[in-house]
């Protein structure tokens, strides 16, 4: 990555909370991870509160999964972005057939980053994730958002969607503000996250 456009994305990511890198991993390995990632829900209780869209713990499951969160390329990218080694934690498997599942607007954590892998196109038709720009940094004003509670930030001014391309990746601090809508055309909309803690410096 050139020294600018890393520059740009450490910029972004502070102001905003999150940032998106473009065509992050290529097309084999996004269709390695849809395969390994539709196999890991039989094997896997799906959990997270009241949802049923979020399979975690896949690095107990497939080690391939392990050696991603533990070593993969967008390791090194976050400890760039958060400025603070990413410790890791947990993967998981985020799927979304239909208009019932949606994710309610939350924050993961109060220290730490995220990174979440589109495998399929994503958009405001069939369910992608929207942040508040700048929320990471408004932690008392959004300690009320909850992901068992509905709350309606989809008409906030600092609302950010984001659209992506299979093989992009979210890099976003756990405490950025995101949630996502529904699916309502009903094509597939998969992602591959990794949560990591980490002392924000
Ligand atoms: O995939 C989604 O819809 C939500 C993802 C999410 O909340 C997360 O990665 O923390």
């Amino acid at each position: 990555m050139l020294a600018a456009e890393l520059k740009n994305m450490q910029t972004s990511f502070a102001a905003d909370g999150f940032v998106i890198a473009q065509g992050f991993f290529a097309a084999d390995m996004v269709e390695e991870m849809r395969q390994r990632g539709e196999q890991t829900l039989a094997q896997r209780d799906r959990i997270s509160g009241n949802y049923t869209n979020v399979t975690k713990g896949l690095e107990k499951v497939d080690s391939f999964f392990a050696e991603l969160l533990h070593d993969g390329p967008q390791v090194a990218l976050l400890q760039q972005l958060m400025a603070t080694k990413p410790v890791p934690v947990t993967s998981s498997f985020f799927t979304k057939n239909n208009t019932a599942e949606i994710v309610n607007p939350h924050f993961d954590a109060h220290t730490g980053g995220v990174i979440w892998v589109a495998l399929d196109d994503c958009d405001d038709t069939n369910g992608c994730i929207h942040f508040l720009r700048g929320s990471h940094l408004r932690q008392q004003e959004f300690a009320y958002v909850r992901p068992d509670r509905s709350n309606d930030l989809s008409n906030h001014p600092d609302k950010g969607a984001a659209v992506m391309k299979a093989g992009d990746m979210l890099l976003f601090r756990a405490t950025t503000v995101h949630w996502s809508g529904p699916n309502f055309d009903g094509s597939p909309r998969r992602g591959f996250n990794c949560f990591y803690t980490g002392e924000t410096a």
